[in-house]
């Protein structure tokens, strides 16, 4: 049985003290502020009781030092976080809000119009951050590290957004293998731009900053412009990101007079690391951001489900197009159709297994078996392994887009067109896109008569799905292609936007 004690992430924060934790539009914060808000934060949330015993908490706030310190607070009253989407319309939120079977719901102001009327139409209780400032005297449960701890939204190949549920070992698995494999000290300080509900931001940037008692800074939204700023102003040592990012980078550094191209070049200097993932990096991206600031981007590979599992090594030579090998405390293998593990230059999906792969999908028993196979997770991605290193092929699923880094379900985008009342029939598919990685794009069948342009589909769209599932390529169509028993052959499909589009 495990024993119940700190969460570790914690326990590590008391050494810290005094060192600058958290640095965002609220200000800056150390390391005893981060535990005696989050701590505060706790006792409220708890009211009274002993342990929130895995209540889902849902929470908004813009991304900063609110949002760290009401994740650490619901961690140590013993409840489940479940971090929402600062872009998510209504619908969604409210979707994930009642999937997760949240007891209560937690917004700074900003989010609280949307918000207090989803909590009053599920009847939960509402309570704004600012609401979360108990005198600080009480005690806090102790949590055994066996317990689950976050559950986090990924579009998944039948519809509707699962939660993958996390618990306090998997997520220590998780950031002890890439404190190791990637040399995080105290000493770093990093630079945050990504969102603050996905695994990249959440556990790569802010919790391993945390963990190794370093700096995080952490911006409201990414802007090129800013970035490239505190690039040259801050004595930053670390920065990671998704391939679009640095794709918007370098047109800022391409549109730069000399001098400036120089300086920003210059700046790059003192990062000891660049590393990108989330989707494929283009060799092209590599190449271009090694010319302008000397940095090869070290690349890797991971998934809601399992953390990260394969990097490029932070000493030695980083194979352009690869994303390594194993992260230390994980296994992969490759395995064909029939689930046989392949041998090098045979290409098979990837399975992962190890302390960081994540527990079960939340009250989804059946899709949680199908995705183990013997105690390995099946990812759905396909890869090969050259000279030890793995490289990624592709998907199995022409159903899963990433676009921009996030992971989007053809299914879902199409469920929601097919409620438009000028569409009559639609299929929704990836496009490659040298800057997005993929676009999402509609073919549509429109109903006699009917007219519809991008921009009337976007408005519309956006106010069901979160703005970077609404497609943003169109072609109107007589019929969509089919193979024999009727399904939509996505693969030819995507030919369609070679040559139309809207
Ligand atoms: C299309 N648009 C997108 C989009 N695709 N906007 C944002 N993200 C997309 N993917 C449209 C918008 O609707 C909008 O249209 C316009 O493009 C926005 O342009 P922008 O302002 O230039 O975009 P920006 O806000 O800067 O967003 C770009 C981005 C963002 C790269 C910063 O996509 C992002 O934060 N991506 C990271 C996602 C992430 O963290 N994924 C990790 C998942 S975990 P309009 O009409 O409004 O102008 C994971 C595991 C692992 O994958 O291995 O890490
Ligand atoms: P998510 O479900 O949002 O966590 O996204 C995980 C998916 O992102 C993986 O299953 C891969 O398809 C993709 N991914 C992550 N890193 C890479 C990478 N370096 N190269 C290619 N695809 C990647």
């Amino acid at each position: 049985m495990a024993s119940s004690e700190k969460i570790a992430l914690i326990a590590r924060a008391e050494e810290h003290g005094f060192r600058p934790a958290i640095i965002s539009s609220e200000g800056t914060y150390n390391y005893r502020q981060l535990l005696e808000r989050s701590r505060q934060i706790a006792l409220t949330l708890l009211d009274g009781r002993e342990d929130l015993k895995e209540e889902r908490v849902a929470f908004l706030t813009p991304r900063g030092f609110d949002y760290a310190a009401l994740q650490w607070g619901i961690w140590r009253a013993g409840g489940i976080a479940v971090p929402l989407g600062e872009m998510h319309p209504v619908s969604e939120l409210e979707y994930l809000i009642s999937d997760s079977a949240a007891s209560m719901v937690v917004a700074h102001p900003e989010f609280e119009a949307k918000l207090r009327a989803i909590a009053r139409n599920l009847s939960l209780p509402f309570v704004l951050t600012e609401e979360l400032l108990s005198p600080s005297q009480g005690s806090l449960p102790k949590i055994d590290p066996a317990r689950r701890a976050m559950i986090l939204y990924t579009s998944g190949t039948t519809g509707k957004a699962k939660g993958v549920v996390s618990t306090h070992l998997n997520i220590q698995a998780q950031v002890k293998s890439l404190v190791e494999a990637w040399g995080w000290t105290s000493e770093d300080y990093i630079l945050h731009v990504l969102p603050l509900h996905h695994v990249h931001g959440i556990i790569n940037v802010l919790t391993c900053a945390l963990w190794a008692g370093a700096r995080c800074e952490i911006l409201p939204r990414f802007d090129p412009l800013e970035t490239w700023q505190k690039f040259v102003e801050r004595d930053l040592t670390l920065f990671m990101a998704v391939p679009t990012i640095y794709v918007k980078l370098i047109a800022v550094w391409e549109g730069g007079t000399p001098q400036e191209q120089e300086l920003m070049g210059k700046a790059c200097q003192k990062f000891r690391l660049m590393v990108s993932g989330s989707a494929a990096l283009p060799v092209s991206v590599l190449a271009e951001w090694k010319a302008i600031t000397g940095h090869t981007i070290l690349e890797r590979y991971g998934m809601t489900e399992i953390g990260m599992a394969l990097s490029n090594p932070l000493y030695g030579e980083r194979a352009p197009g690869s994303v390594g090998t194993a992260l230390p405390q994980v296994e992969v293998r490759l395995v064909d159709d029939g689930g046989n593990p392949v041998g090098p230059g045979v290409s098979g999906e990837i399975q992962v297994k190890g302390p960081s792969v994540f527990l079960e999908y939340w009250q989804r028993p059946e899709e949680t078996r199908a995705s183990f196979h013997q105690g390995w997770f099946s990812t759905g991605d396909v890869a090969i392994v050259e000279k030890g290193i793995y490289r990624i092929l592709g998907r199995k699923s022409t159903d899963i887009i990433k676009t921009g880094g996030y992971k989007v379900s053809a299914l879902e985008i199409e469920e929601v067109l097919r409620s438009h009342p000028a569409i009559k029939e639609c299929a929704v598919v990836g496009i490659e896109d040298p800057e997005w990685g993929e676009r999402v794009g509609a073919a549509l069948i429109l109903e006699s008569g009917e007219d519809l342009t991008l921009a009337e589909l976007r408005t519309w769209g956006k106010r069901r799905l979160a703005p970077y599932k609404v497609p943003t390529r169109v072609v109107i169509v007589d019929d969509l292609p089919r193979n024999p028993l009727g399904k939509v052959t996505k693969l030819l499909l995507k030919k369609y936007f070679e040559i139309t589009q809207r």
